[in-house]
């Protein structure tokens, strides 16, 4: 039998000794008393000397329905589909961005990334996607991931965690934004959204791969770099010490490139291999499935290390699927509020806590990880910046009933504004441009799809309006304190 900590405070080594056998004769108890209670309901009674290791794994771009295990039938993916079936599986998972760097803000920052102001679209080179505060924040060298906001990342490091990032940051081409100064003592990344995986240029031709704030040369497939990075890393922990590792892939985001299709010189900037819509079918499925393979291998060194019981492992992708994914059973693309520009796929597989093999319909997004995974290791936010995502792993080990929630995004892109609410069963969508704007009520239990607008039906135009009333509350509330918006 397992048993993990759930409330882990640092002890001293006699305190440690003393709850080894104080939680031995728990296990002992708890199972003569009760021979199938072998997980939630020892795990929350219990403590262990070490907090466990967490994994965060992030997709890029991958649509909801991509994985053999959210229906994909044309792709193999074995050991993602391991991690389901030994852990739960989300079906109503959101990311808190439809685009990549406020996803990765939300999940760091553990609240939603329209406090940190100018990371509500992805950080383009040159004026890509860009908006009115990022506009200005970009004029100053400010664009990004300020050092002073609280991640969870320093908090687990200062809480005696080693820390490491391994793969795309996409948080802040300036040197001041590096990944190392947020509380990484390791650290091998792309900085940017996308870029060739084997000669890491992006698309105006920039370097894209960094140590430590440093550019750092390389041969071979990134997906293959940044797991074999992990990997030295995860070899090289010690069992007195928790880790924490986020692994977030570039994969199946364009340049569309197969760890098979090397080619001498860089992709071509103008190659239709770089049109995020446009992927070709195969390409798309090996870049996932060679992703999914590189998976497979951090798990057997995890089982090797004896170490998988007391790891918890979270998978997830940034936003939904492009026009190259496969986002059924729903409607729309990755930049959008509908359910195909932000449903994910996600999974948590933690062994003994975590109840295998389980679907949870629990409305769920990113930053809710960040609020487990500080409760996990047992560190908390500051009081003026708590996280605002629910403890969900806590959730899905309870096995508690669904909660109500209200949901919020909201993504700028040019003129363009996405905006999204979720509530229960009821879903807020409007989409401007300047002054034109269109809104819509959709009844996601009915429509999957959000094929049936119900604003103008009678019998909901009160949802409506009470929908949109607290979008606009809370968009007025996170505008307040953003930073880049012209003084008063
Ligand atoms: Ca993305």
């Amino acid at each position: 039998m397992q048993v993990v900590t759930t409330s882990f405070t640092n002890k001293t080594t006699s305190q440690k000794s003393h709850l080894r056998h104080r939680l031995t004769l728990l296990v002992f108890i708890t199972a003569a008393l009760n021979p199938i209670a072998d997980t939630e309901k020892v795990a929350f009674s219990a403590e262990k000397t070490n907090p466990p290791n967490i994994v965060f794994i992030l997709a890029d771009d991958m649509g909801y329905g991509d994985l053999a295990c959210y229906d994909r039938k044309d792709i193999r993916t074995p050991h993602i589909d391991r991690l389901a079936a030994q852990g739960v599986r989300f079906t109503h998972h959101y990311a808190n961005g439809a685009e990549c760097t406020p996803t990765r803000t939300a999940f760091l920052t553990g609240r939603y990334q329209q406090w940190v102001g100018g990371l509500e679209c992805a950080i383009g080179t040159g004026n890509v996607g860009r908006y009115d505060d990022a506009i200005r924040l970009r004029e100053t060298h400010d664009l990004g991931l300020p050092v002073e906001e609280q991640t969870i990342v320093r908090l687990l490091k200062q809480s005696g965690y080693a820390t490491a990032i391994s793969g795309k940051w996409h948080l802040g081409y300036e040197p001041k934004f590096a990944p190392h100064r947020h509380g990484f003592d390791k650290t091998f990344y792309c900085i940017g959204g996308g870029m060739d995986y084997f000669h890491y240029l992006d698309t105006i031709a920039g370097y894209n791969l960094f140590q430590d704030g440093q550019p750092i040369r390389r041969e071979g497939y990134f997906t293959d770099l940044m797991t074999d990075e992990a990997i030295n890393f995860v070899k090289k922990q010690s069992a007195d010490k928790p880790f924490f590792l986020y692994l977030p892939y570039t994969t199946p985001h364009a340049p569309f490139q197969g760890p098979d299709d090397y080619t001498p010189d860089p992709l071509p900037l103008d190659s239709p291999l770089q049109n995020q819509s446009k992927a070709p079918p195969q390409t798309y499925i090996a870049m996932i499935e060679h992703m999914d393979k590189r998976i497979g291998d951090m798990l057997r060194v995890l089982d090797e290390k004896k170490i998988s019981n007391n790891t918890v492992i979270i998978f997830a992708s940034d936003n939904g699927g492009t026009r190259s994914a496969r986002n059924a059973p729903f409607s729309g693309y990755k930049g959008q509020t509908y359910e195909g520009g932000i449903r994910v796929p996600a999974i948590v597989r933690w062994p003994s806590v975590v109840p295998a093999g389980k679907v949870s319909t629990q409305p769920c997004l990113t930053f809710d990880f960040t609020a487990s995974i500080a409760r996990i290791a047992g560190v908390q936010a500051a009081k003026d910046k708590p996280f605002e995502g629910i403890d969900i792993i806590d959730h899905v080990a309870r096995q508690a009933d669904n909660i109500e929630r209200t949901l919020y995004w909201r993504k700028p892109r040019g003129n363009t504004i996405w905006r999204g609410l979720r509530q229960g069963r009821w879903k807020y969508v409007s989409v401007s441009q300047q002054d034109k704007m269109k809104e819509h009520l959709f009844d996601l239990e009915t429509d999957k799809q959000e094929k049936n607008d119900l604003k103008s039906n009678p019998q909901h135009s009160q949802k409506f309006e009470q929908l949109k009333l607290l979008f606009l509350q809370w968009e007025k509330k996170t505008r307040e304190n953003r930073r880049g918006r012209p003084s008063k």
